[in-house]
């Protein structure tokens, strides 16, 4: 079992944490969100490439897309790897939810540790919205929040 952990924040008020563990390298990885300080509704999710924030969230490059693809769903099957999707804020725009993901792994070459977990501010559109930036962003706007995804101390 590896796991790891993404501590958020940034130029809002939206802060969280992100846990994530993978039992072994073939099996998916499941990805427990806490966040707070969002506008209730869908905000997408993603793990973007670098493990940099020297200038805030926009340092963290775009999506990590080890497979060169397209911007997509994460049940898609052109997608990027680090395509998560939207994750719904409640009324009191908290996120408390656990998923899993199979292409976003802690073992191995494609690893994420090191790497940036955001969230943003708009939907994402999963790549079917028609922006110009569907394929690339999924269109869902500024970077609220940010955290660089680090290894968890054995307990
Ligand atoms: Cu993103
Ligand atoms: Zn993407």
């Amino acid at each position: 079992m590896v796991k790891a952990v993404c501590v958020l924040r940034g130029d809002s008020e939206v802060t969280g944490t992100v846990v994530f563990s993978q039992e072994s390298e073939n099996s998916p990885t499941s990805i427990e969100v806490q966040l707070k300080g969002l506008k209730p509704g869908p905000h997408g999710f993603h793990i973007h490439e670098f493990g940099d924030n020297t200038n805030g969230c926009v340092s963290a490059g775009g999506h990590y897309n080890p497979h060169g693809k397209t911007h997509g769903a994460p049940t898609a099957e052109v997608r990027h790897a680090g395509d998560l999707g939207n994750l719904t804020a409640d009324g009191s725009g908290v996120i408390s939810t656990k998923l899993q993901d199979s292409q976003v792994k802690l073992i191995g070459p494609l690893s994420v540790i090191g790497r940036t977990a955001v969230i943003h501010g708009d939907i994402d559109d999963l790549g079917l919205g028609g922006h110009e930036l569907s394929s690339s962003t999924g269109n869902a706007g500024a970077r609220l929040a940010c955290g660089v995804i680090g290894i968890v101390a054995h307990k």
